[in-house]
Parts: C-alpha cells; sequence; structure tokens
C-alpha cells in the first residue's frame, strides 16, 4: 500500500540542508524599474535573482511576493532542481513570462546561495571555465549612418571586438533601438507607451548601405550585428539577409516573430546571414524547433526570461546538439544580477558564442555592486563566491517604482504593428 504520510516531501530537511527563513521581493528605479528576489537561509546565506520583465514588472512582483515566497520558507536552499521542478510542474499553468522570470529568480538567487556556500564562484559549480573570458558585444546607434559609425569607432577604442550597428530610417520620425542617449539605451521611455510609425520598404533601404559604410570605415575586423526587432515579414527578412551577405554580419536577430517557429525556414531559404532569436523566449518550447531543424544560428534566451540557470543550461544543452550558439540577451533592462548569472553561464557553457553588453548607469551600478568587469572587448565575471553582486537595500529604497513602457508601432496608415 502507498502510505502517503511515508512519501519523501521536497521541503523535508537532511543533513546538511540549508532551510530557507525568508524571501521577499526588492523593487527599486535607479533610472529604470529591477524586481530582485532576496532569499536568505537560516545560517544568514543569501541570494538574489533577478525577476525584471521589462514594462509588466509589478505583475512578476506580485507573482513572486504572492505565490512563490510563501511556497520557498523551510525549503532546503540546495535543492535547487527539485524546486525548479516544483514551481514549475507544481503551478498546473506552465511557462509565460511572468511564471517563467518568476522561477528564475528563485533559480539564480539558489545557484547564487549554493556557491556562497562553497566558497566558490559560481561558474566553477557550473563545470568550470570553458574559456578565458565572455565576448560582448555592444550598442552603436546613430540618426544617420555617420553618426552610428562615429560611435562604432567609438565602441572599437574601447576594445570591443563586436558591435551591433542600428541607424535612423530616413522618413520615419524614430526608430526603436536608436536612442537619444548613446552609452545608457532605453527603450522604455514614458508613462503610457510610445507610438513610433513604422515602414518596412524605408527601413528596408536604409541597412544595406549603413552596412556597406560600415565595412568601408571600419574593416573587417571587427564583427557587426543588427537586430530588426521582429519588425519584418519572413521574406523581407530573407531579402534584407541576402542583402547584408556581402558585408558578412555576425548576426540578423529577431528578424520576424518567433511564435510560428516554422517561419524561420523561409528566411533560412534564402540567406546564408547567420540568424540569432529569442530574448522574449520563456522556455525550450519556444525555441525546439527552431533548434532541432537548425533554423537558427544564435539562441538569445535569458536568464532572467527563460527559467534561470537551470533551464538556459537545458536550452544550451539541446542547442549544443544541433550546432547553434548560445548569444543571450544583455540589456539595460535585466539587472546587473542577471548580467553576473550571464556571464557565469557563458564562461562555463560549452557553445558560448557571444554575450550582449549594455551597459548599465552609475546609479544602477551603485545599487547593485558587482564583481564582473570589461577589458579588451570582453567581460569576467570575477572570483567572489557566489554570483558576485550585491543590493545596497538602503540606496534601492531611495529609487521607487516608477511606471514605464516599451513603445508600440503603428504602420504609416494607422494599423498597429508588429505582424
Ligand atoms: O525590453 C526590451 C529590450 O530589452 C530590447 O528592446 C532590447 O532588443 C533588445 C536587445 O537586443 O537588446
Ligand atoms: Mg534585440
Amino acid at each position: 500500500m502507498n502510505d502517503m504520510s511515508a512519501s519523501p516531501s521536497a521541503s523535508q530537511i537532511h543533513h546538511g540542508a540549508l532551510p530557507i527563513t525568508d524571501a521577499r521581493v526588492i523593487i527599486t528605479c535607479p533610472g529604470r524599474n529591477f524586481v530582485t528576489l532576496k532569499i536568505t537561509t537560516a545560517e544568514g546565506t543569501y541570494g538574489l535573482g533577478d525577476a525584471t520583465l521589462n514594462g509588466r514588472e509589478l505583475a512578476v512582483a506580485a507573482y513572486v511576493q504572492e505565490h512563490v515566497c510563501p511556497l520557498l520558507i523551510g525549503r532546503d536552499a540546495h535543492r535547487i532542481e527539485d524546486t525548479w521542478q516544483y514551481l514549475y510542474k507544481g503551478a498546473y499553468w506552465r511557462g509565460g513570462p511572468v511564471g517563467m522570470a518568476a522561477i528564475a529568480a528563485v533559480d539564480v538567487a539558489l545557484w547564487d546561495i549554493k556557491a556562497k556556500v562553497a566558497g566558490l564562484p559560481l561558474y566553477q559549480l557550473l563545470g568550470g571555465a570553458c574559456r578565458n573570458h565572455v565576448t560582448v558585444y555592444g550598442h552603436a546607434n546613430g540618426e544617420t549612418i555617420d553618426d552610428t559609425i562615429a560611435e562604432a569607432r567609438r565602441y572599437q577604442a574601447m576594445g570591443y571586438r563586436a558591435i551591433r550597428l542600428q541607424t535612423g530610417v530616413p522618413g520615419l520620425a524614430s526608430t526603436y533601438g536608436v536612442s537619444r542617449d548613446k552609452m545608457f539605451y532605453e527603450p522604455a521611455d514614458a508613462h503610457l507607451p510610445t507610438e513610433n510609425v513604422w515602414s518596412s520598404e524605408k527601413y528596408l533601404r536604409s541597412v544595406p548601405p549603413l552596412f556597406a559604410a560600415a565595412r568601408e570605415a571600419l574593416g573587417w575586423d571587427v564583427h557587426l550585428l543588427h537586430d530588426i526587432h521582429h519588425r519584418l515579414t519572413p521574406i523581407e527578412a530573407g531579402r534584407l539577409g541576402k542583402d547584408l551577405e556581402p558585408y558578412r554580419p555576425f548576426w540578423l536577430e529577431d528578424a520576424t516573430p518567433a511564435e510560428n517557429q516554422a517561419a524561420f525556414r523561409l528566411i533560412r531559404q534564402h540567406t546564408t546571414t547567420p540568424l540569432a532569436v529569442g530574448e522574449t523566449f520563456s522556455s525550450i518550447w519556444n525555441c525546439k524547433q527552431l533548434i532541432e531543424e537548425q533554423l537558427i544560428d544564435y539562441i538569445r534566451a535569458t536568464v532572467v526570461h527563460a527559467g534561470g540557470i537551470t533551464h538556459l543550461r537545458r536550452i544550451a544543452g539541446l542547442a549544443d546538439l544541433y550546432g547553434v550558439r548560445t548569444g543571450c540577451h544583455g540589456a539595460t533592462d535585466l539587472s546587473p544580477v542577471s548580467m553576473a548569472a550571464a556571464l557565469h553561464f557563458g564562461l562555463s557553457v560549452p557553445n558560448f558564442g557571444i554575450q550582449e553588453y549594455m551597459r548599465h548607469t552609475a546609479e544602477t551600478d551603485a545599487v547593485f555592486p558587482h564583481a564582473y568587469g570589461f577589458e579588451g572587448g570582453m567581460l569576467s565575471p570575477g572570483e567572489q563566491a557566489g554570483l558576485g553582486v550585491d543590493l545596497d537595500e538602503a540606496l534601492a529604497a531611495q529609487y521607487p517604482y516608477r511606471r514605464a513602457y516599451l513603445p508600440v508601432n503603428r504602420l504609416e496608415d494607422g494599423t498597429m504593428f508588429n505582424w
């Protein structure tokens, strides 16, 4: 007979267990909103996890605080995989950006704790370093091609070996991805969403001249990237990929929305330009077909939005089987906690490709003091035990939450876009 009272429970405490005694959400806005989970254990060690979902921050904060934190108290902080399974499978409602960001925050905080207890930087627990540093790419933006190239030169001078190029589209008043502030790009910009006007025709005419001018000015020893921000149909993206082939881009990112993963077949048929997608993905199910059919070259899923280190390693493992490399999202709306997690992951994963790196402001860096550092186009996570990131709670409290939205797009005739 099945004796239920004797069945093992996930919250059972074993010898050497580390019971969780406190879990709470901290929201701060040092220039932009960040949601952080802090988990504390009986012997005082704590871990941090990022739960920021740009433009929908309070939904995740409530999910974590109201629905997840009560489940954590008393659980063994060392049981990372079991906790992941419990939160994912036990919720009944699986997946989704809100739920997966919440699970990610718990997962990263538990890895932080485990590594602190071990007295090792986290990457050592993930199998150790597979490379010396993590190659990153930065963002060069400008209203005109000349402005963009001047910015790219500045990035080259800072040591970057890979640079994303975005330029204003002639005839359009504003272009997503082209910021006014050069160093600290921030797309969430208003109390209510800004509305941008979009024209694929005008855009498609503007990118090849940018890349032609960039190769002419910057040479061939720098990787050049470009982000379409899901703005094209598959056949339009195929054409852009083909037009850019002579300039050998490192990748074309988010060419088309990927809810229909098979859409990437059409792009693939028409171009040899490498494809990257996945910054909005929340689980392995969002990229299974893309990876298994080798429809992409880089998977951009991130620690914070795709279920934490535990789940991102699963995605990377699948990708490795099919020659797909990682290229994790690293925009400013991912907090320094996520950036550190991405670096430990990137240093240790065999099929690492590249890591995006958008710098945080000095205010954000002060709220989240961290051990990672940039040199010569590379980032290193540092050698502190754990993630190597802290949260100055007193300073964080000085920056209350401010509602902010990402912009939306309409076509020139007023139709809501993206297609
Ligand atoms: O929250 C949205 C931003 O992170 C996104 O627009 C940035 O596309 C982006 C990128 O590649 O960094
Ligand atoms: Mg992007």
